[in-house]
C-alpha cells in the first residue's frame, strides 16, 4: 500500500492539554518505520497548522470552545487528505477527536463512506447537548449534519449518513447524547455486547453491516483500550478493549481487506507511562496494515 501520515497536533477540543503532542509520540514510537517494514511505501506530510492554545480566547470563537480554531485545523486537514492520489491509504494522526471532522471528510473523497468508530464514547453531542463543551465530544454529530453550522461545513455538502456508521468499544454516553445516537440508528456495540458477542462476532457483523460500501474509515481513539493498557489518554474510563481484542479486531478488518483510512487520536504523552499508549497504538495501525505472527 502506498500509506501517508498526516498530523493534527491539536488539543482545542478536549478539556485537558496533552494531545496535541499525540503526533510527536506516534512518530517517536516509529509509526512510519513500523509500517515500512511491512512492506508498505510510507510517505510523513508532517503536520497541519494548529494554533496554539495560549495564544486564543476560547469563549471569543462564537460561543463554542475554540470553534473557529478548530474550524480551520479540521478544513486545512481535510483539503491536505483531498490533494492525495486516489490509492493511498491515509493516517491522520491527532490529536483530539475533534480533528476527524476534517479527517473522515477528507478520506471520504464523496464517496458513500462506512465509519468504523473504535472509542470510549459515542461522540455524539452537539453543542446545545454537550455537558463539557468541548468539540472532542461531537465529532460524529457533525459528520452527519447536525450541531454547529460552520463545523458541519467542514466537509462541504458530504455527509455520513447514521446507518454507515458502526461504533465499538463504548462505555461512556451523556444522556442527551444516548437519545440522539439511538434516534439516529447508528449501531452501537457497546463493551456489553463485547463481553456478550467476541470480538470476531463484532467485527463480522460490522462488515455486514457496512457491505458493498466502496470506502470504510476506522477511526481507533485510544481510550477505547482499558487505561490499564493505554494510560495515555485524556479521558479514561475503565473497562475498555483489552490488547488482544483490540489486536484482532484490527486484524480481522485487515483481513477483509476493505479498510481505506485510518486515524489514530486521543494519545496523551503527558498522562503516559514511557510512551506506551503511542507504541500500543502503532501496534494497531500494524495490524489494521496486515502485520500477522505467521
Ligand atoms: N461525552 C463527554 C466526554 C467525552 C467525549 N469524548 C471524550 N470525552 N474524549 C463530552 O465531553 O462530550
Ligand atoms: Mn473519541
Ligand atoms: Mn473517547
Amino acid at each position: 500500500m502506498n500509506i501517508s501520515i498526516l498530523g493534527i497536533p491539536m488539543d482545542l477540543g478536549a478539556g485537558r492539554r496533552g494531545v496535541d503532542m499525540g503526533p510527536s509520540a506516534l512518530r517517536n514510537a516509529q509509526l512510519a518505520g513500523a509500517l515500512r517494514k511491512l512492506g508498505h511505501e510510507v510517505r510523513d506530510l508532517g503536520d497541519v497548522g494548529v494554533r496554539i492554545k495560549e495564544t486564543l480566547d476560547a469563549h471569543e470563537e462564537h460561543g463554542w470552545i475554540f470553534r473557529d480554531s478548530i474550524f480551520d485545523a479540521c478544513a486545512a486537514a481535510c483539503e491536505r487528505l483531498l490533494e492525495l492520489p486516489d490509492d493511498t491509504f491515509p493516517i491522520s494522526i491527532g490529536g483530539d477527536h475533534s480533528v476527524s471532522m476534517g479527517t473522515v471528510a477528507g478520506c471520504a473523497r464523496g464517496r458513500r463512506t462506512g465509519l468504523i468508530w473504535v472509542d470510549a464514547h459515542t461522540d455524539f453531542n452537539t453543542p446545545e447537548s454537550s455537558p463539557s463543551g468541548n468539540i472532542h465530544g461531537m465529532p460524529v454529530s457533525h459528520l452527519i449534519g447536525l450541531g454547529d453550522e460552520k463545523l458541519r461545513s467542514i466537509g462541504g455538502d458530504w455527509f455520513l449518513r447514521p446507518e454507515d456508521i458502526v461504533m465499538i468499544g463504548i462505555r461512556s454516553v451523556d444522556p442527551e447524547e444516548r437519545e440522539m445516537v439511538r434516534a439516529h440508528g447508528v449501531t452501537v456495540y457497546t463493551m456489553k455486547e463485547v463481553d456478550q458477542l467476541g470480538i470476531t462476532r463484532i467485527a463480522g457483523e460490522t462488515l455486514e453491516r457496512l457491505g458493498g460500501l466502496e470506502a470504510l474509515h476506522v477511526s481507533f481513539d485510544a481510550d477505547a483500550l482499558d487505561p490499564t493498557v493505554a494510560p495515555g489518554v485524556g479521558t479514561p474510563v475503565p473497562g475498555g478493549l483489552t490488547y488482544r481484542e483490540a489486536h484482532l479486531l484490527m486484524e480481522l478488518f485487515s483481513d477483509s481487506g476493505r479498510v481505506t483510512s485510518m486515524d489514530i487520536v486521543e494519545v496523551n504523552p503527558i498522562l503516559d507511562a514511557y510512551n506506551q499508549t503511542a507504541q500500543i497504538m502503532v501496534g494497531m495501525a500494524e495490524s489494521l496494515a496486515g502485520k500477522r505472527i505467521l
